[in-house]
């Protein structure tokens, strides 16, 4: 069977990215057909696992500790029933990668002042502009941006430009040739903004010139926030570039630019297993709202191709059963919507303990909703069981064609139920109403795509 990644443009480092994701599918396919683990295939397994992480520039410490643990679980845990080894096994290794990643550093943004640096050409201005928004957005402080970089021509245009709708505050002197005196006198200027950002100049590499200015530009400015901005297309030559960064500045955070390309993203993995300094937001476009906050989980799953809905469904394996999600997916991909279906959908909505955070992942409307408060949740968790009650006085062929549900059968089946037939005709509405979303779904060719990833990936054949 043809596995559903999507082709793109074959850069060299994007290849060294799907190698890893080829890698990592081989050494699980060495399950293939078995019922139980044995010792042997899986030490056989982690010792695949390791070499190619070794390959795509993991450090040797790290790749040893992440297969030794994954060796662990896959002795000592056993698969939920149902589950299929090779599934079994590529949920621990996703889930070991999003721990390796760490949990998602919170920063508060106040009384802080933040140093952008990267190579040419990987984010950095743009970046700048789209953080400034965001923490403005979002925590309501005041900030403003040094446009530091008297290298690259119209820098200072270009962040001045990005913000010019936004009440950001520029500070630069496009014919000023020393960096470090613009940042002397860019703190003077706006230093009492809540936040400050301090872009600065990139190269192809590091040379002496540079260095010698952004160890000075991090010395006067006195940055709480040293970020790495490094473009996801970099991949093996990440962890060296974020390396010699580190020793500059003492790198704090790593920013990853142009996820929404082709690119996977695996650099990123080396740049934060060499500084430590935890992915701090993502970029997704070039304008200035294309900014994400950084979630280890969303980008393990893409990095292994497995869809943002599959990564989903690893995240929350109490709360949502991931076999009877595919089994509903697989359903509302065929166009067939019954009142079974419905309830399904509704039951695995209501047992999601984060709603926000895995609503977050899910493309608008995917569970029929855009968000849902605690009091919405309630009440739906109130509808399931009058729903369920009324239900259970349906025949099967009712559930599966509610459309042959007429006045009479809605009688009957109020009575049956001990309930009115405004109930049962509010449930029959709500399943016409999330019928049509379906509907609307399967057209949705992103959606399409999302839902077969997931799918392509629960039948992988390897
Ligand atoms: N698609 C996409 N493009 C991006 C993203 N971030 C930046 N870009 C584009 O990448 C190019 C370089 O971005 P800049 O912000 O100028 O990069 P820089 O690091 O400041 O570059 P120099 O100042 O020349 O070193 C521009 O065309 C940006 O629009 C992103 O997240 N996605
Ligand atoms: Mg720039």
């Amino acid at each position: 069977m043809t596995n559903n990644v999507q082709t793109t443009d074959q850069t060299p480092e994007h290849m060294a990215l799907e190698g890893l994701k080829a890698k990592i599918l081989g050494s699980i396919g060495l399950l293939k057909g078995k019922r139980e683990v044995d010792e042997e295939t899986v030490r056989e397994l982690t010792r695949t696992l390791r070499r190619a992480l070794l390959e795509a520039d993991f450090n040797v410490r790290q790749a040893k500790e992440l297969t030794e643990r994954i060796e662990r679980r896959l002795l000592e845990e056993e698969a939920r029933p149902g589950v299929k080894l090779q599934t079994h096994a590529m949920n621990l290794i996703y889930t070991e990668l999003v721990r390796l990643l760490g949990p998602a550093r919170e920063i508060r943004p106040h009384n802080e002042t933040v140093l952008m640096v990267g190579l040419y050409g990987q984010g950095k201005t743009t970046t700048t502009a789209k953080i400034a928004e965001w923490w403005r957005k979002h925590h309501g402080v005041k900030v403003a941006v040094i446009e530091a970089d008297v290298h690259r021509p119209g820098a200072y245009e270009q962040l001045k430009q990005l913000l010019e709708d936004t009440p950001v505050e520029v500070y630069g002197e496009p014919n000023q040739k020393d960096a470090v005196k613009i940042v002397r006198n860019g703190i003077k200027a706006v230093g009492t903004a809540d936040v400050l950002i301090i872009d600065t100049a990139g190269r192809d590499s590091l040379d002496d010139d540079l260095r010698e200015e952004l160890v000075k530009i991090a010395e006067i400015a006195n940055a709480t926030e040293r970020f790495l901005v490094i473009d996801a297309q970099v991949g093996q030559a990440a962890g060296p570039v974020a390396q010699t960064f580190h020793e500059l500045v003492g790198v704090t955070g790593t920013i990853v630019t142009k996820l929404d390309g082709t690119a996977r993203g695996g650099g990123a993995l080396s740049a934060v297993a060499t500084t430590g300094a935890p992915i701090v937001f993502v970029g997704e476009g070039e304008r200035v709202q294309d900014l994400e906050k950084f979630e280890s989980d969303r980008f393990i799953s893409r990095l292994l191709g497995m869809g943002d809905i599959k990564g989903l469904i690893d995240l929350a394996p109490e709360d949502l059963d991931q076999e009877e999600a595919i089994r509903l997916t697989q359903r509302l991909m065929s166009g067939r919507f019954t009142l079974t279906d419905m309830y399904t959908q509704m039951e695995m909505m209501s047992r999601i303990g984060t709603v926000d955070r895995i609503l977050s992942h899910l493309p608008d409307g995917m569970f029929g909703m855009g968000s849902m408060s605690a009091g919405q949740k309630k009440q739906m968790q109130a509808n399931l069981a009058k729903y369920r009650v009324i239900m259970d006085s349906m025949t099967q062929e009712e559930k599966d064609e509610p459309i042959l549900l007429k006045s009479q059968r809605i009688r009957r089946i109020a009575r049956g139920s001990g309930t009115s037939e405004k109930d049962v005709k509010e449930l029959l509405n709500q399943w016409n109403r999330s019928r049509k979303m379906m509907r609307g779904m399967k057209g949705d060719r992103k959606m399409r795509k999302q839902m077969q990833s997931m799918m392509d990936f629960e039948d992988l054949e390897l």
